[in-house]
């Protein structure tokens, strides 16, 4: 097979991105709805703030604005969790990061599936926040037994998935036809099935177990829940929803509205039931709500030294206000974060002299000009103009953010408590390989640019 006839695992990616965002479009006309509002706010913007229009461009983001979306699925088992690692892997796309959930009594551990490098990102941005159930929590032996048999009977991939995996690793990529065939495979784990695996009743002793045990066990596959448009102003999108007859969720997850926006807001709203034949219907009378969908404005990435402070702010807020964020404390919880995150700079400068975020540098026209900077230090180079800054975009999640949004939809009033559980060696263990440290990656970014600077003035990078 002559490798110049494969086509990029970015490009099947971006197919594969928009395949199913056209599926989801069609099967919950609100992210239809929701993708609108988002399209128009960021119009909106783009064509009032100068300031955002310049930074959109010359970071060349604009180009993948339309583009960029995550979505989230939830799986039962070590094998469909390696298995997806490779089918993810076809579109480039690696295990970011390692999320324990279970402090926020949601009974899973994640990672996000993401392409790594700054010029993958750019061709899509495409992320996969994905779950993997965590069977040993569920306490009552039988029904624990009866989840893990009902899980090892099903198989999530096609077959002509699995041979296509198989021929992409054999060979080192997928030609045209090929790529083609795999997305529309791929696609089809993630479909929403009308018909449970189970009865009514086993569904009832799941679900009452943990809402989230029954929707990843009941069913034939990893639905995908949601898919999360990037909107340029979140608080916007969340004062319109309730007039475009979408309802988000109380409090819009991560930090506070600031000048320069920092890793990731959140807001989402809660899917309505949908109709389900269980194995002892004839026809749909039961019903599971799974599906919903959520809203993200992105930020700048943070240093080790950044996301400390970040953690430290927003437990300090959280523990002021003693309870959940909710309905009846939204107003005091968003007071309690303005108030905390005081603390944070609010300019690029401030963060980038403390070292709080991470950045790529630029080269201005004045330094393409100049001629005599051999051996000036960075700093010199940046506060005489000769370099310039633009902060790199965060590109994974946040824990208490994600548990949030989880919280949001389960609908989950009673906490479940599973006390302290990360396990990262056994998550990683069933994916079968490790996740990559995200803080490391944006480490590698910023250097990679700083190089590129160096190289067009003409100097090798101290
Ligand atoms: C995932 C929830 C987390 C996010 O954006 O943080 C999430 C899920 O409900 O499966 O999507
Ligand atoms: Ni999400």
């Amino acid at each position: 097979m002559n490798q110049t006839n494969f086509i990029s695992p970015d490009l099947i990616r971006q197919r594969f991105s928009k395949a199913m965002s056209d599926m989801y479009r069609e099967e919950v006309p609100l992210y239809g709805a929701l993708m609108e509002l988002v399209e128009q706010t960021n119009r909106h913007l783009l064509d009032s703030d100068q300031q955002i229009l310049q930074q959109l461009t010359s970071t060349g983001e604009i180009e993948r604005l339309d583009l960029e979306r995550h979505g989230a699925i939830r799986v039962g088992t070590a094998e469909e969790l390696a298995t997806l690692a490779r089918l993810f892997a076809v579109m480039g796309m690696q295990p970011v990061g390692y999320y324990d959930l279970t402090p926020a009594g949601v009974p899973v551990h994640s990672t996000a599936f993401r392409a790594v490098h700054e010029a993958s990102l750019q061709v899509s941005p495409f992320r996969v926040f994905t779950s993997l159930l965590r069977l040993e929590l569920i306490e009552d032996p039988a029904l624990r037994a009866f989840a893990q048999s009902t899980l090892n009977q099903r198989s999530i991939f096609t077959q002509t998935a699995l041979s296509l995996i198989q021929r992409a690793e054999a060979q080192g990529g997928l030609n045209e036809q090929d790529a083609d065939a795999f997305v529309e495979q791929a696609l089809e784990t993630f479909r929403w099935h009308h018909s449970a695996t189970v009865t009514a009743e086993q569904y009832q002793q799941l679900s009452t177990q943990h809402r989230l045990v029954a929707d990843v066990v009941a069913f034939k596959g990893p639905h995908i829940n949601h898919l999360t448009p990037r909107t340029l102003d979140i608080d916007i999108v969340q004062a319109q929803m309730p007039a475009h007859g979408i309802t988000p969720k109380a409090v819009i997850e991560g930090p506070p509205r600031r000048q320069c926006p920092i890793l990731l807001r959140q807001t989402s709203f809660k899917a309505l039931d949908e109709p389900i034949a269980f194995t002892d219907q004839s026809k749909a009378c039961g019903s599971h709500s799974a599906r919903f969908g959520e809203i993200e404005q992105r930020g700048a990435a943070l240093t080790p030294k950044g996301r400390a402070l970040y953690d430290r702010l927003l437990n300090a807020a959280r523990d002021e206000l003693k309870d959940f964020p909710n309905e009846a404390n939204a107003a005091r919880y968003n007071a309690l974060m303005t108030q905390h995150f005081g603390e944070f700079p609010d300019t690029w400068e401030g963060m980038r002299q403390q070292d709080l975020a991470y950045f790529r540098y630029f080269v201005t026209d004045k330094g393409l000009a100049a001629s005599d900077l051999k051996n000036a230090p960075l700093e010199d180079l940046l506060s005489g103009g000769y370099l310039r800054v633009e902060p790199l975009v965060y590109e994974d999640f946040l824990p208490v953010s994600a548990a949030g949004i989880f919280q949001s939809n389960l609908g989950d009033a009673a906490q479940t408590r599973y006390g302290e559980h990360s396990n990262q060696q056994a998550f990683e263990q069933a994916l079968g390989r490790s996740t990559i440290d995200e803080l490391g990656l944006y480490a590698q970014s910023q250097q990679r640019s700083i190089e590129q600077c160096y190289a067009a003035l003409g100097r090798l990078a101290p």
